[in-house]
C-alpha cells in the first residue's frame, strides 16, 4: 500500500497525458498552434520525484523535483513520435528522457527511466538539447551539447560548450562517439548533423563561438563536412546563415532540427537572438537550402517564423522560443516542437507545401526601413486594386 497522495500525483499524470490538444484560433496560413503544451514538467512521472517507501518519505516529500522539460529532439519510429526531452532537475543538470505519443500532438508519457549515456568524461557537468538525424547510413545520431567548466578561466561561470555526439538504433541503446572537434572555433552549440551523406562526407551544421555565451567573432550557421563520424573532425566551417545588424540573428543564431527534404529545397527552422532592454529575445526563422548543395541558401524570407506569445512569453528565461526537434511525416504533415522560456515544450504543425511556398513567396529582408516600407507599399497597391 503507498502513500495516498501517491495516488493523487498519479493521476494528475494521467489526466494531463489522457488531455486531448486542439489547434488554436491563432492564424497566420503558415502553421497552426495548439492549445496546450505538449510537455511540461507536470508531465514527470511520479516515481521520479518522489521516494514511494513510506518508511524514508514519511511526508511523501518530493526528494528530486524536476523543474522544466524543453529543447526536445524528435523522431518518428514504426509510427509513433518520441520527444527526446531536455529534462532539468530542480539541481539545475539537465538529462535527456524519452517521451512517446500515438500522435505527436498530446499523450506524451515519459518512459520509466530517464536516458542513461555513457559518461566518458568527468569533466563533463551538463548535458543539454539533443538533435536527432535519421541519417542515411542506418543510425539515429543525437547531437547535444556537452558542457564543462573552463579549468582555464577563474570567473566561476566560465564554461566550455562543445557537441557531444551518440547514436542508437532505438533510443534505449546509446553508444557514446567523440565529441565533434571544430579546427577553427574554440566552442560549439547548437550542432545538427545532416540527414544524407554530401559528397560522401558527414555534413554538420555549426555554431563557431569564441565563447560560452557570446559567439563572438562566430558569424552564424556553419557547415562543415568530415569522413570519419566516429572521430568528428571539421576543419572550414563555411557560414550559411549569417548574423546581420538589425535583424533577429544580429546577436546570435544557431540551428534548429536537422533540415527536413523538401519538393524545392532543405527546409530549416532555426533560433535567432538579438539583445533588448530588457534581455536576449530568441524567436524562430526559416530558411531554405539547395537540395543539392546543402550549403548554398536558396531562400531566405524576411523576419520572424514563429515568436514566444501569450503564456509562452513567461518562463524560467523570459521572451524565448527555441525549436532543436521537428518530424516530417510520410504524407507531407510537418509537426514543429519548440520550447517556450526554456519551461516548457508546444508543437506546432503545417506541411512541407505550406513551408516551401512560405519560404519561396515570402519577400526577402530589405535591410532598411526606407525600403520596407516600400516593399509594404507595394503590397497594398496590389492589393487594394483587388478590394
Ligand atoms: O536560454 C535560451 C537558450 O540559450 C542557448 O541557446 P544559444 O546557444 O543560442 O544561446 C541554449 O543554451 C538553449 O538551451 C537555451 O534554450
Amino acid at each position: 500500500m503507498l502513500h495516498k497522495q501517491y495516488y493523487v500525483e498519479q493521476a494528475k499524470v494521467d489526466k494531463l497525458t489522457a488531455r486531448k490538444n486542439q489547434r488554436s484560433d491563432f492564424y497566420n496560413g503558415i502553421y497552426d498552434r495548439y492549445e496546450y503544451p505538449v510537455l511540461t514538467r507536470e508531465f514527470a512521472p511520479v516515481h521520479w520525484r518522489y521516494d514511494l517507501d513510506e518508511e524514508t518519505n514519511p511526508y511523501f516529500m518530493e526528494r528530486l523535483g524536476i523543474n522544466a522539460v524543453m529543447n526536445s529532439g524528435a523522431i518518428e519510429l514504426n509510427g509513433k513520435y518520441y520527444l527526446v526531452v531536455r529534462v532539468e532537475g530542480n539541481d539545475r543538470k539537465s538529462f535527456f528522457a524519452v517521451a512517446e505519443s500515438e500522435s505527436g500532438i498530446d499523450g506524451f508519457r515519459f518512459w520509466d527511466y530517464p536516458v542513461v549515456l555513457p559518461d566518458t568524461c568527468p569533466e563533463e557537468t551538463n548535458v543539454y538539447d539533443m538533435r536527432l538525424t535519421k541519417h542515411e547510413d542506418g543510425w539515429i545520431y543525437g547531437l547535444f551539447c556537452s558542457e564543462r567548466k573552463d579549468a582555464d578561466d577563474p570567473d566561476l561561470s566560465a564554461a566550455v560548450a562543445e557537441a557531444g555526439i551518440v547514436r542508437t538504433k532505438d533510443l534505449k541503446t546509446w553508444e557514446r562517439l567523440d565529441n565533434l572537434k571544430t579546427l577553427r572555433s574554440p566552442q560549439q552549440r547548437n550542432v545538427a548533423l545532416h540527414p544524407e551523406f554530401v559528397d560522401g562526407k558527414y555534413a554538420f551544421y555549426t555554431r563557431p563561438m569564441d565563447g560560452f555565451i557570446e559567439t563572438g567573432s562566430g558569424g552564424g550557421i556553419g557547415f562543415g563536412l568530415c569522413e570519419d563520424i566516429c572521430h568528428a573532425v571539421i576543419d572550414e566551417e563555411k557560414i550559411i546563415s549569417r548574423r546581420i545588424y538589425h535583424t533577429l540573428t544580429e546577436s546570435k543564431n544557431g540551428a534548429g532540427a536537422p533540415p527536413i527534404r523538401g519538393k524545392k529545397c532543405w527546409i530549416h527552422i532555426a533560433h535567432g537572438v538579438r539583445n533588448t532592454a530588457a534581455g536576449l529575445r530568441y524567436v524562430l526563422y526559416a530558411f531554405g537550402t539547395d537540395l543539392k548543395d546543402p550549403s548554398r541558401v536558396i531562400a531566405e524570407p524576411s523576419g520572424v517564423f514563429l515568436v514566444p506569445l501569450g503564456n509562452e512569453r513567461t518562463g524560467d528565461v523570459s521572451n524565448v522560443v527555441f525549436t532543436n526537434g521537428a518530424i516530417a511525416k510520410e504524407n507531407g504533415e510537418v509537426y514543429i516542437y519548440y520550447a517556450s522560456c526554456d519551461t516548457r515544450m508546444h508543437v506546432a504543425s503545417t506541411t512541407i507545401d505550406k513551408l516551401e511556398d512560405y519560404l519561396f513567396a515570402t519577400p526577402e529582408d530589405p535591410l532598411r526601413s526606407p525600403d520596407c516600407v516600400r516593399q509594404r507599399c507595394e503590397l497594398i497597391r496590389k492589393n487594394l486594386e483587388l478590394l
